[in-house]
């Protein structure tokens, strides 16, 4: 049976994000709409913690339960949380979600329900940056908005 997910996008922007799976060990199929953005690349990833109490800050680091470095979505060696980049083409303008994970689940040892979803002020440069902080962020600046991932109605 597909399980359904949904996260409600809070902060300097706003959006709407829907995560599907049609099953255990499937791909996350991830669309949704994230509505103000400026124009570029944004960093999109799972932080671990669903706990947004002093805002997107304390949703934590990237989730990483296979405790291996930062990288972008297509690397063998990544975060379970990163989702790469989102890309607005026009500012303040609506920028469409589409992405097709196979490393999140939304079950098992993987899930990503109760944790957030972050959107970044900067473009995620996938480790490569050579910037201090490629290696654990991907450099990707301000969390502009959050929210929590939860279960949504089959
Ligand atoms: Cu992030
Ligand atoms: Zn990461």
């Amino acid at each position: 049976m597909a399980t359904k997910a949904v996260c409600v996008l809070k902060g300097d922007v706003s959006g709407t994000v829907y995560f599907e799976q049609e099953g255990a060990g499937k791909p996350v199929v991830v669309t949704g709409d994230v509505v103000g953005l400026k124009k570029g690349n944004h960093g999109f990833h799972i932080h671990e913690f669903g706990d947004n109490t002093n805002g997107c800050t304390s949703a934590g680091p990237h989730f990483n339960p296979l405790k291996k470095e930062h990288g972008g979505p297509d690397a063998t060696v990544r975060h379970v949380g990163d989702l790469g980049n989102i890309v607005a083409s026009a500012d303040d303008g609506t920028t469409a979600v589409n992405i097709n994970d196979s490393l999140i689940s939304l079950q098992g040892d993987m899930s990503i329900i109760g944790r957030t979803l972050v959107v970044h002020a900067d473009p995620d440069d996938f480790g490569k940056g050579g910037h201090e902080l490629s290696k654990t962020t991907g450099n990707a600046g301000a969390r502009i908005a959050c929210g929590v991932i939860g279960f949504r109605q089959q």
